[in-house]
């Protein structure tokens, strides 16, 4: 088939490497010119395991393109970002503006699926907007069951870091505007999945996305508020934690210096905002989550103001600086929410920054911090922040770590 993939961010390059991987003629579409120059090199501006060779071999072999427009294809899958716009509601101009990206090289017999996270109802919204854009073709809605365009809903559900295996792996949700769509939007999904592809409404494959990350929030929440509890009584909450997951139905989750990236920080804010006056649960543990970073802010801040008693200054070991392990992820970091604000103290502290997966520290921290190897920062340091569990960390040195102050917010070294 002809594929079009809409956005070649963290979720359309890779699937457009392995629709090409898998014998489908795929153009990638972007809006920035240097993404576009850059993968029809041969090259990738994103950091993803054996996403670089993979990319590499399908451009190599003629199957993979990018480009800055779209074209006529049989299939366009849409991977835009959909923020939460300034914190207040879900904000779909990026899919409105791919929407309006493919209108005019629809014809009868394509096939649109809309993969990023959005709020209920947005596929509805796309099909209106490209109704609106092309007269002469009929669209999916309620009162036309045979239309000329099909639009289904299939969100993603890669984890970063195993997003290639996760494409192929992973069962998919699909949710057609009709049941036409479902099952051209299923044929289309099992020339590449292995997992199982179940059918549904578009409206009901929207909230399932949400839900499963608002899931992992409450559950992450429940752990991280747990790890308050236990340190104002004193519990060693990662003890705690093994032991109640001995039993045979409890299953928690690991605290941590609190929730990042760009989904699971984001999405439970969706469904908040549509239903605000019953989602106290999630609102709840959105807060919990939210306010964990400062949490560990207070409890270096403590340590540094323990030291500073007996030195003129504070040296602080900052471990990590992305969203979660093993990824060059800054957004929505709460690693880098820390860092920031320990920066921003005033206090006569010296930062190190340890991440290895990054060359330059963000703008926000020049100046502020330094980047520092590992086993030196540590070395030096009087205080060490473990803010993310890269592998790399794993294997220090215990006789390092000897008369420091460590918060450990993970529970790495444990
Ligand atoms: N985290 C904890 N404790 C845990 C697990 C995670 O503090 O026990 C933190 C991580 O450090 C990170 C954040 O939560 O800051 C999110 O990390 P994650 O690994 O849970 O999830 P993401 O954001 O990388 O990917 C999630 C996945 N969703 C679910 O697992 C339900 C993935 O499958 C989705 O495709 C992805 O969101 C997405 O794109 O929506």
């Amino acid at each position: 088939l002809k594929v079009s993939v809409i956005g070649l961010g963290y979720i359309g390059l890779p699937t457009a490497a392995v629709l090409a991987s898998v014998g489908h003629e795929v153009v990638g579409v972007d809006v920035n010119a240097d993404v576009v120059e850059l993968i029809n090199r041969g090259q990738i501006h994103i950091v993803e395991t054996d996403l670089a060779g993979l990319v590499q071999g399908v451009v190599s072999e003629g199957r993979l393109r990018a480009s800055a427009t779209a074209q006529p294809s049989d299939v366009f899958v849409i991977a835009v970002p959909t923020p939460f716009k300034d914190g207040n509601e879900p904000d779909l101009r990026f899919v409105e503006q791919a929407s309006r990206s493919i209108a005019d090289v629809l014809r009868p017999g394509s096939l649109i699926i809309l993969e990023s996270t959005s709020p209920v109802g947005t596929t509805e919204k796309m099909a209106a907007w490209l109704s609106e854009l092309r007269p002469d073709l009929a669209f999916p809605h309620e009162s036309c069951a045979q239309p000329d365009v099909n639009v289904a809903y299939c969100p993603e559900r890669v984890l970063p870091g195993s997003i290639i295996t996760e494409l192929v792996k992973n069962d998919r949700v699909i949710g057609g505007m009709t049941l036409e769509c479902s099952s051209k939007a299923r044929r289309f999904y099992e020339t590449f999945v292995r997992g199982e592809c179940f059918v549904t409404d578009s409206r009901t494959a929207e909230m399932t996305k949400l839900t499963e990350n608002a899931f992992r929030d409450v559950n992450i929440g429940f752990a991280n508020e747990l790890s308050l509890i236990c340190d104002q009584i004193g519990i060693n909450v990662w003890e705690l934690i093994r032991l109640a997951n001995k039993h045979p139905r409890v299953s928690i989750l690991n605290p941590g210096p609190g929730v990042g990236g760009h989904c699971i920080a984001v999405d439970p804010w969706f469904i908040v905002h549509s239903a605000p006056d019953v989602a106290r649960l999630i609102r709840t543990a959105r807060e919990v989550n939210d306010g964990k970073p400062l949490w560990v802010v207070d409890k270096v801040m403590k340590a540094v103001s323990d030291r500073l008693l007996v030195a003129e200054r504070a040296k602080v070991a900052c471990l990590g600086l992305s969203f979660k392990a093993n990824v060059d992820d800054l957004r929505e970091s709460p690693a880098l929410e820390i860092v920031e604000a320990l920066a921003g103290q005033g206090a006569a502290i010296d930062i190190m920054v340890v991440e290895p997966f990054i060359e330059h520290l963000p703008a926000t921290l020049e100046g502020k911090a330094a980047l520092a190897q590992f086993e030196q920062a540590v070395a030096e340091a009087d205080i060490v922040v473990l803010l993310v569990d890269h592998r790399a960390f794993k294997t220090i040195d215990p006789s390092l770590l000897l008369g420091k102050v460590v918060v450990d917010t993970r529970g790495f070294w444990q």
